[in-house]
């Protein structure tokens, strides 16, 4: 199935919610769950250092360097699976990458606060490409400007093996997040692939 745009102003945001098959999916998980060196990072938040709910990861082309939240990330390199990743996703989206960070949400309780992708590295207008492995959780957007407050929140559940782009001005307009649940939840692995402008 091909990439579908959801209807949101101010915003270019598209949706494969087919984009791996669910057995390239499982062995893409297992793979990278098991070889990747995940690491529990701490971040700046209003000048406390908290430890992040989830474990990450930022390969990429060597000049890909990339901060955010007070953390300096120097890529580590590109594995065969996230080579071959990439090119799929940069044929699907006919855009080019050189770095990914990679998030693991090992229950329920780890999440992603609410924020933009956008860093000064990432340009005027990022281009994020997003691929989901695993458990399926609750991807939410709200915009961030008042001007466009009526506009309530969206929810997209992003399930294993979806492609979710971001692109144009979405991260201008539009925050995201992924919640904490309640509901008993297995791993979920997500893949956000990024152009850093000085790499
Ligand atoms: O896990 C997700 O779907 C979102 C990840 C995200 O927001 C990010 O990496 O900036």
């Amino acid at each position: 199935m091909p990439l579908t745009r959801i209807p949101l102003p101010h915003a270019d945001v598209l949706l494969d919610p087919n984009f791996l098959a669910p057995d390239v999916a499982a062995s893409l998980l297992e793979e990278l769950t098991n070889t990747i060196a995940w690491r529990h990072e701490p971040i700046k938040l209003f000048g406390k250092e908290v430890m992040q709910p989830r474990l990450t990861a930022w390969h990429g082309d060597p000049t890909a360097r990339y901060s955010y939240s007070g953390i300096a990330l120097d890529p580590q390199p590109w594995t065969p699976a996230l080579q071959l990743l990439r090119e799929q996703v940069q044929a699907a989206t006919q855009a080019h990458f050189n770095s990914v960070l990679l998030n693991l949400y090992r229950t329920g309780q780890d999440s992603m606060g609410w924020h933009a992708d956008n860093e000064p590295e990432l340009g005027p207008a990022p281009i994020i490409a997003s691929v989901s492995l695993g458990a399926t959780r609750r991807f939410r957007l709200r915009p961030r400007d008042p001007q466009y407050s009526s506009h309530s929140p969206i929810s997209l559940d992003l399930p294993t093996g979806s492609l979710l782009l971001m692109r144009g001005p979405t991260q201008q307009h539009w925050l995201h997040a992924v919640p904490k649940t309640v509901r008993p939840t297995a791993p979920r692995l997500n893949l956000t692939f990024r152009l850093v402008m000085n790499g």
